[in-house]
Protein backbone atom coordinates (compact mmCIF):
# COMPACT_ATOMS: atom_id res chain seq x y z
CA UNK A 1 0.00 0.00 0.00
CA UNK A 2 1.22 3.39 -1.05
CA UNK A 3 1.77 5.55 2.32
CA UNK A 4 -0.31 8.83 2.46
CA UNK A 5 2.09 11.53 2.78
CA UNK A 6 0.55 14.27 5.13
CA UNK A 7 0.41 18.06 3.01
CA UNK A 8 -0.84 21.30 5.10
CA UNK A 9 -4.69 20.78 3.61
CA UNK A 10 -4.83 17.90 5.89
CA UNK A 11 -4.47 20.35 9.01
CA UNK A 12 -2.56 18.44 11.35
CA UNK A 13 -1.07 20.08 14.69
CA UNK A 14 0.93 19.38 16.94
CA UNK A 15 1.78 20.88 20.77
CA UNK A 16 5.14 21.74 21.26
CA UNK A 17 4.44 20.19 24.45
CA UNK A 18 4.15 16.47 22.60
CA UNK A 19 7.22 16.03 20.71
CA UNK A 20 9.07 18.51 23.02
CA UNK A 21 8.61 15.79 25.80
CA UNK A 22 11.62 15.00 27.63
CA UNK A 23 10.49 11.79 28.96
CA UNK A 24 10.21 12.36 32.97
CA UNK A 25 7.92 10.13 34.47
CA UNK A 26 7.07 10.05 38.62
CA UNK A 27 9.99 7.39 38.86
CA UNK A 28 12.17 8.53 35.85
CA UNK A 29 14.54 11.31 34.54
CA UNK A 30 14.06 12.53 31.33
CA UNK A 31 15.85 10.60 28.28
CA UNK A 32 15.98 13.10 25.80
CA UNK A 33 17.38 16.49 25.87
CA UNK A 34 15.15 19.82 25.53
CA UNK A 35 13.81 20.22 22.03
CA UNK A 36 14.44 24.14 20.67
CA UNK A 37 10.39 25.23 19.99
CA UNK A 38 12.28 26.83 16.45
CA UNK A 39 13.76 23.03 16.12
CA UNK A 40 9.97 21.66 15.86
CA UNK A 41 8.58 24.19 14.25
CA UNK A 42 11.30 23.58 11.11
CA UNK A 43 10.76 19.59 11.79
CA UNK A 44 6.81 19.36 12.28
CA UNK A 45 6.71 21.59 8.64
CA UNK A 46 9.55 18.79 7.07
CA UNK A 47 6.38 16.08 7.86
CA UNK A 48 3.85 17.68 6.42
CA UNK A 49 2.39 19.44 9.50
CA UNK A 50 -0.07 22.54 9.05
CA UNK A 51 0.94 23.94 12.96
CA UNK A 52 1.87 24.53 16.27
CA UNK A 53 0.15 25.03 19.33
CA UNK A 54 1.48 26.50 22.73
CA UNK A 55 1.60 26.48 26.47
CA UNK A 56 2.98 29.90 27.33
CA UNK A 57 6.04 28.09 29.38
CA UNK A 58 6.66 26.00 26.36
CA UNK A 59 7.64 29.09 24.48
CA UNK A 60 9.14 31.53 27.07
CA UNK A 61 10.50 29.49 30.38
CA UNK A 62 8.69 30.82 33.45
CA UNK A 63 10.15 33.30 34.97
CA UNK A 64 11.77 35.07 32.06
CA UNK A 65 12.10 38.74 32.04
CA UNK A 66 10.41 41.25 29.51
CA UNK A 67 13.59 41.06 27.03
CA UNK A 68 14.45 37.45 27.00
CA UNK A 69 9.96 37.00 26.42
CA UNK A 70 10.85 38.81 23.50
CA UNK A 71 13.73 37.01 21.92
CA UNK A 72 12.04 33.90 22.33
CA UNK A 73 8.25 35.20 20.87
CA UNK A 74 10.81 36.60 18.00
CA UNK A 75 12.76 33.66 17.04
CA UNK A 76 9.61 31.76 16.70
CA UNK A 77 7.08 34.09 14.92
CA UNK A 78 10.34 33.65 12.14
CA UNK A 79 10.54 29.86 12.16
CA UNK A 80 6.59 30.08 11.78
CA UNK A 81 7.32 33.09 8.67
CA UNK A 82 10.21 30.56 7.38
CA UNK A 83 7.83 27.30 6.84
CA UNK A 84 4.45 28.54 6.92
CA UNK A 85 2.93 27.11 9.87
CA UNK A 86 0.50 28.80 11.77
CA UNK A 87 -0.58 28.51 15.38
CA UNK A 88 -4.67 27.92 15.39
CA UNK A 89 -4.65 27.24 18.98
CA UNK A 90 -2.52 28.34 22.11
CA UNK A 91 -3.20 27.44 26.02
CA UNK A 92 -1.80 28.43 29.48
CA UNK A 93 0.25 26.11 31.51
CA UNK A 94 -1.48 26.44 35.06
CA UNK A 95 -0.28 23.19 36.28
CA UNK A 96 3.56 22.74 36.69
CA UNK A 97 4.78 25.82 38.92
CA UNK A 98 4.49 24.88 42.44
CA UNK A 99 2.14 27.79 42.87
CA UNK A 100 -1.11 26.02 41.64
CA UNK A 101 -0.31 23.00 43.75
CA UNK A 102 -4.11 23.35 45.03
CA UNK A 103 -5.64 24.52 42.03
CA UNK A 104 -5.15 27.81 39.61
CA UNK A 105 -9.10 29.14 38.98
CA UNK A 106 -10.01 27.11 41.81
CA UNK A 107 -7.35 27.40 44.12
CA UNK A 108 -8.23 28.18 47.83
CA UNK A 109 -6.16 30.80 47.72
CA UNK A 110 -7.92 34.25 46.34
CA UNK A 111 -4.22 35.39 44.99
CA UNK A 112 -3.10 32.45 43.42
CA UNK A 113 -6.72 32.82 41.69
CA UNK A 114 -6.03 36.39 40.30
CA UNK A 115 -2.48 35.53 39.03
CA UNK A 116 -3.72 32.66 37.23
CA UNK A 117 -6.56 34.73 35.12
CA UNK A 118 -3.42 37.22 34.79
CA UNK A 119 -1.13 34.42 33.37
CA UNK A 120 -3.98 33.53 31.12
CA UNK A 121 -4.69 36.97 29.72
CA UNK A 122 -1.40 37.48 29.25
CA UNK A 123 -0.75 35.01 26.39
CA UNK A 124 -4.16 35.48 25.01
CA UNK A 125 -2.51 38.57 24.20
CA UNK A 126 0.29 36.50 22.23
CA UNK A 127 -2.12 33.75 20.98
CA UNK A 128 -4.41 36.99 19.34
CA UNK A 129 -0.82 38.03 18.05
CA UNK A 130 0.11 34.99 16.50
CA UNK A 131 -3.51 34.82 14.97
CA UNK A 132 -5.23 31.83 17.27
CA UNK A 133 -8.70 31.43 17.25
CA UNK A 134 -9.23 28.81 19.30
CA UNK A 135 -7.84 29.32 22.84
CA UNK A 136 -7.75 25.78 25.48
CA UNK A 137 -8.22 25.52 29.00
CA UNK A 138 -7.53 22.11 30.83
CA UNK A 139 -7.36 22.71 34.29
CA UNK A 140 -5.56 19.32 35.26
CA UNK A 141 -4.83 21.13 39.42
CA UNK A 142 -8.43 22.34 38.98
CA UNK A 143 -9.78 19.38 42.09
CA UNK A 144 -9.08 17.76 44.94
CA UNK A 145 -7.91 14.26 46.37
CA UNK A 146 -9.43 15.72 49.74
CA UNK A 147 -13.25 16.25 49.63
CA UNK A 148 -13.24 18.45 53.00
CA UNK A 149 -10.61 20.39 51.32
CA UNK A 150 -12.64 22.17 48.67
CA UNK A 151 -15.95 23.75 48.72
CA UNK A 152 -17.34 22.10 45.65
CA UNK A 153 -19.72 24.56 44.80
CA UNK A 154 -17.91 27.25 45.53
CA UNK A 155 -14.97 26.16 42.93
CA UNK A 156 -17.94 25.71 40.31
CA UNK A 157 -18.74 29.54 41.29
CA UNK A 158 -14.77 30.57 40.82
CA UNK A 159 -14.42 28.58 37.73
CA UNK A 160 -17.32 29.88 36.06
CA UNK A 161 -16.34 33.36 37.16
CA UNK A 162 -12.99 32.80 35.75
CA UNK A 163 -14.17 31.72 32.42
CA UNK A 164 -16.72 34.21 32.04
CA UNK A 165 -13.70 37.03 32.96
CA UNK A 166 -11.44 35.66 29.87
CA UNK A 167 -14.15 35.58 27.46
CA UNK A 168 -15.05 39.05 28.70
CA UNK A 169 -11.34 40.40 28.29
CA UNK A 170 -11.81 38.37 24.49
CA UNK A 171 -14.17 40.53 23.49
CA UNK A 172 -13.49 43.88 24.66
CA UNK A 173 -9.94 43.30 23.58
CA UNK A 174 -11.51 42.48 19.72
CA UNK A 175 -9.54 39.15 20.14
CA UNK A 176 -12.15 37.09 18.85
CA UNK A 177 -11.17 33.68 20.10
CA UNK A 178 -13.18 30.73 21.00
CA UNK A 179 -12.20 28.68 24.32
CA UNK A 180 -12.22 25.52 24.40
CA UNK A 181 -12.21 23.48 27.91
CA UNK A 182 -10.72 20.12 27.89
CA UNK A 183 -12.10 17.50 30.41
CA UNK A 184 -10.05 15.01 32.15
CA UNK A 185 -11.26 12.78 34.64
CA UNK A 186 -7.83 12.59 36.57
CA UNK A 187 -4.02 13.01 37.21
CA UNK A 188 -2.58 14.93 38.13
CA UNK A 189 -5.11 15.59 40.63
CA UNK A 190 -6.99 12.74 42.37
CA UNK A 191 -10.49 14.06 40.96
CA UNK A 192 -10.83 16.99 38.26
CA UNK A 193 -13.67 19.15 38.05
CA UNK A 194 -15.59 18.60 34.77
CA UNK A 195 -13.97 14.90 34.17
CA UNK A 196 -15.72 14.32 31.14
CA UNK A 197 -17.15 15.98 27.48
CA UNK A 198 -20.79 15.85 29.48
CA UNK A 199 -20.16 17.28 32.88
CA UNK A 200 -18.08 20.22 30.63
CA UNK A 201 -21.34 20.70 28.48
CA UNK A 202 -23.47 20.62 31.11
CA UNK A 203 -20.91 23.73 32.60
CA UNK A 204 -21.07 25.30 29.78
CA UNK A 205 -24.54 26.06 29.20
CA UNK A 206 -23.94 28.05 32.45
CA UNK A 207 -21.73 30.57 31.11
CA UNK A 208 -22.43 34.40 30.49
CA UNK A 209 -20.88 33.89 27.41
CA UNK A 210 -21.83 30.36 26.59
CA UNK A 211 -21.53 30.84 23.01
CA UNK A 212 -17.65 31.29 22.69
CA UNK A 213 -17.06 28.56 24.95
CA UNK A 214 -16.93 25.18 23.76
CA UNK A 215 -14.95 21.62 23.67
CA UNK A 216 -11.25 20.21 23.37
CA UNK A 217 -12.35 16.59 24.15
CA UNK A 218 -8.96 14.22 24.15
CA UNK A 219 -9.12 10.60 23.06
CA UNK A 220 -7.63 9.14 25.99
CA UNK A 221 -9.69 11.50 28.70
CA UNK A 222 -12.63 9.93 27.93
CA UNK A 223 -11.36 6.88 27.56
CA UNK A 224 -9.59 6.91 30.82
CA UNK A 225 -13.61 7.21 32.52
CA UNK A 226 -14.23 3.98 30.40
CA UNK A 227 -16.49 6.38 28.01
CA UNK A 228 -16.82 6.07 24.34
CA UNK A 229 -15.17 8.91 22.73
CA UNK A 230 -16.91 8.78 19.61
CA UNK A 231 -20.29 9.15 21.20
CA UNK A 232 -18.63 12.01 23.48
CA UNK A 233 -17.85 14.18 20.28
CA UNK A 234 -20.93 13.43 18.80
CA UNK A 235 -22.57 14.94 21.53
CA UNK A 236 -20.56 17.89 21.25
CA UNK A 237 -20.73 18.64 17.51
CA UNK A 238 -24.28 18.16 17.74
CA UNK A 239 -24.79 20.72 20.48
CA UNK A 240 -22.17 23.01 18.08
CA UNK A 241 -19.64 22.39 20.68
CA UNK A 242 -16.69 20.78 19.47
CA UNK A 243 -14.27 23.63 19.10
CA UNK A 244 -11.08 21.34 18.55
CA UNK A 245 -10.05 18.20 19.55
CA UNK A 246 -7.03 16.28 20.81
CA UNK A 247 -6.02 12.92 19.17
CA UNK A 248 -4.36 10.07 20.57
CA UNK A 249 -4.38 6.50 21.28
CA UNK A 250 -5.28 4.82 25.71
CA UNK A 251 -5.14 1.11 26.16
CA UNK A 252 -8.77 1.41 28.08
CA UNK A 253 -8.96 2.59 32.22
CA UNK A 254 -5.51 3.27 33.34
CA UNK A 255 -3.18 6.53 33.85
CA UNK A 256 -3.25 8.55 30.67
CA UNK A 257 -0.85 6.93 28.19
CA UNK A 258 -0.74 9.83 25.41
CA UNK A 259 -0.32 6.81 23.08
CA UNK A 260 0.24 7.57 19.35
CA UNK A 261 -3.20 8.43 17.78
CA UNK A 262 -4.89 4.92 16.97
CA UNK A 263 -1.87 2.93 18.68
CA UNK A 264 -4.61 2.18 21.64
CA UNK A 265 -8.12 0.92 21.07
CA UNK A 266 -7.77 1.24 16.80
CA UNK A 267 -11.30 -0.08 16.04
CA UNK A 268 -12.65 3.54 18.19
CA UNK A 269 -10.12 5.63 16.18
CA UNK A 270 -11.66 4.72 12.90
CA UNK A 271 -15.20 5.24 14.60
CA UNK A 272 -13.57 8.47 15.41
CA UNK A 273 -11.87 9.25 12.25
CA UNK A 274 -15.06 7.82 9.78
CA UNK A 275 -17.44 10.71 12.08
CA UNK A 276 -15.11 13.30 11.52
CA UNK A 277 -14.78 12.77 8.16
CA UNK A 278 -18.15 11.40 6.95
CA UNK A 279 -20.50 12.19 9.93
CA UNK A 280 -21.52 15.94 8.17
CA UNK A 281 -24.30 16.62 5.73
CA UNK A 282 -24.56 14.91 2.89
CA UNK A 283 -21.59 12.32 4.04
CA UNK A 284 -19.30 14.92 4.45
CA UNK A 285 -16.40 16.14 7.49
CA UNK A 286 -18.25 17.29 10.20
CA UNK A 287 -15.86 18.73 12.06
CA UNK A 288 -13.41 21.38 9.97
CA UNK A 289 -11.25 22.34 12.77
CA UNK A 290 -7.54 21.36 12.90
CA UNK A 291 -6.66 17.69 13.83
CA UNK A 292 -4.49 18.33 16.63
CA UNK A 293 -2.22 15.62 18.51
CA UNK A 294 -2.00 15.76 21.99
CA UNK A 295 0.68 12.56 22.40
CA UNK A 296 3.65 11.69 23.78
CA UNK A 297 6.28 10.06 22.26
CA UNK A 298 7.43 6.89 24.08
CA UNK A 299 10.34 7.30 27.00
CA UNK A 300 12.16 4.47 25.39
CA UNK A 301 12.66 6.86 21.69
CA UNK A 302 15.16 8.83 20.69
CA UNK A 303 15.32 11.91 18.84
CA UNK A 304 14.63 10.42 15.29
CA UNK A 305 11.92 8.07 17.44
CA UNK A 306 10.37 11.41 18.39
CA UNK A 307 9.90 12.37 14.46
CA UNK A 308 9.04 8.74 13.75
CA UNK A 309 6.35 8.90 16.19
CA UNK A 310 4.95 12.06 15.26
CA UNK A 311 5.01 11.28 11.57
CA UNK A 312 3.01 8.14 12.35
CA UNK A 313 0.10 10.10 14.08
CA UNK A 314 -0.49 11.86 10.91
CA UNK A 315 -0.09 8.85 8.82
CA UNK A 316 -2.37 6.47 11.04
CA UNK A 317 -5.26 9.22 10.71
CA UNK A 318 -4.54 9.24 6.80
CA UNK A 319 -4.98 5.97 6.70
CA UNK A 320 -7.82 5.48 8.81
CA UNK A 321 -9.56 8.18 6.39
CA UNK A 322 -8.84 6.14 3.90
CA UNK A 323 -10.21 3.13 5.16
CA UNK A 324 -13.35 4.92 6.51
CA UNK A 325 -13.40 6.38 2.72
CA UNK A 326 -13.78 2.62 1.38
CA UNK A 327 -16.18 1.96 4.36
CA UNK A 328 -18.88 4.43 2.98
CA UNK A 329 -18.13 3.62 -0.49
CA UNK A 330 -18.56 0.05 -0.20
CA UNK A 331 -21.99 -0.91 -2.09
CA UNK A 332 -22.49 -4.01 0.62
CA UNK A 333 -21.97 -1.40 3.48
CA UNK A 334 -24.46 0.62 2.45
CA UNK A 335 -26.57 -2.63 2.00
CA UNK A 336 -25.75 -3.86 5.57
CA UNK A 337 -26.81 -0.35 6.89
CA UNK A 338 -30.09 -0.18 4.99
CA UNK A 339 -30.54 -4.16 6.44
CA UNK A 340 -29.65 -2.23 10.42
CA UNK A 341 -32.02 -0.05 9.42
CA UNK A 342 -29.87 2.65 9.96
CA UNK A 343 -30.74 5.44 7.80
CA UNK A 344 -34.37 5.28 9.23
CA UNK A 345 -33.13 6.77 12.32
CA UNK A 346 -33.44 10.16 10.41
CA UNK A 347 -36.88 9.91 9.77
CA UNK A 348 -38.78 11.63 12.72
CA UNK A 349 -41.00 9.75 14.84
CA UNK A 350 -43.64 11.88 14.76
CA UNK A 351 -45.06 12.92 11.22
CA UNK A 352 -44.83 16.17 9.76
CA UNK A 353 -47.40 18.19 11.99
CA UNK A 354 -48.65 14.85 13.89
CA UNK A 355 -49.48 15.96 17.69
CA UNK A 356 -49.58 13.18 21.08
CA UNK A 357 -53.02 13.56 20.56
CA UNK A 358 -53.10 11.98 16.47
CA UNK A 359 -50.25 9.69 18.15
CA UNK A 360 -52.97 8.25 20.37
CA UNK A 361 -55.69 7.93 17.66
CA UNK A 362 -53.44 6.11 15.57
CA UNK A 363 -53.85 2.08 16.12
CA UNK A 364 -51.12 1.07 14.14
CA UNK A 365 -48.63 3.07 16.34
CA UNK A 366 -50.14 0.41 19.45
CA UNK A 367 -53.04 -1.59 19.45
CA UNK A 368 -52.29 -3.23 15.98
CA UNK A 369 -48.58 -3.38 16.28
CA UNK A 370 -47.00 -6.45 16.52
CA UNK A 371 -44.04 -6.18 19.08
CA UNK A 372 -43.50 -10.27 18.73
CA UNK A 373 -42.81 -9.67 15.23
CA UNK A 374 -40.58 -6.06 15.56
CA UNK A 375 -39.05 -7.89 18.73
CA UNK A 376 -38.03 -10.73 16.39
CA UNK A 377 -36.67 -8.96 13.46
CA UNK A 378 -33.23 -9.47 12.04
CA UNK A 379 -30.34 -7.11 13.18
CA UNK A 380 -27.46 -7.11 11.15
CA UNK A 381 -25.63 -5.03 13.46
CA UNK A 382 -22.77 -8.12 13.66
CA UNK A 383 -22.15 -7.84 9.85
CA UNK A 384 -21.54 -3.95 9.76
CA UNK A 385 -19.30 -4.99 12.59
CA UNK A 386 -17.17 -7.47 10.68
CA UNK A 387 -17.14 -5.03 7.56
CA UNK A 388 -15.47 -2.38 9.30
CA UNK A 389 -13.10 -4.95 10.52
CA UNK A 390 -12.54 -6.42 7.25
CA UNK A 391 -12.11 -2.54 5.93
CA UNK A 392 -9.72 -1.93 8.90
CA UNK A 393 -7.81 -4.99 8.13
CA UNK A 394 -7.12 -4.40 4.27
CA UNK A 395 -9.65 -7.32 3.91
CA UNK A 396 -11.58 -5.84 1.66
C1 LIG B 1 -1.07 18.51 29.29
C2 LIG B 1 -2.31 17.68 29.22
C3 LIG B 1 -2.98 17.77 27.90
C4 LIG B 1 -3.51 19.13 27.62
C5 LIG B 1 -2.46 20.14 27.48
C6 LIG B 1 -3.09 21.50 27.38
S1 LIG B 1 -1.24 20.08 28.66
O1 LIG B 1 -0.02 17.90 28.60
O2 LIG B 1 -1.96 16.34 29.52
O3 LIG B 1 -4.01 16.84 27.77
O4 LIG B 1 -4.17 19.09 26.37
O5 LIG B 1 -2.95 22.24 28.54
MN1 LIG C 1 -3.72 13.08 27.90
MN1 LIG D 1 -4.87 17.16 25.76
Amino acid sequence: MTAPQPTKDDRFTFGLWTVGWQARDPFGDATRPALDPVESVHRLAELGAHGVTFHDDDLIPFGSDDDQRTKHVERFKAALEETGLVVPMATTNLFTHPVFKEGALTANDRGVRRYALRKVMRNMDLAAELGARTYVLWGGREGAEVDSAKDLRAALDRYREGIDTLARYSEDRGYGLRFALEPKPNEPRGDIFLPTIGHALAFIATLEHADLVGLNPEVGHEQMAGLNFTHGIAQALWQGKLFHIDLNGQHGIKYDQDLVFGHGDLLSAFATVDLLEHGGPGGGPAYDGPRHFDYKPLRTEDADGVWASAAANMRTYLLLKERAAAFRADPEVQEALAAAQVPELAQPTLADGETHADLLADPSAFEEFDAEAAGARPGGQVRLSQLAVEHLLGAR
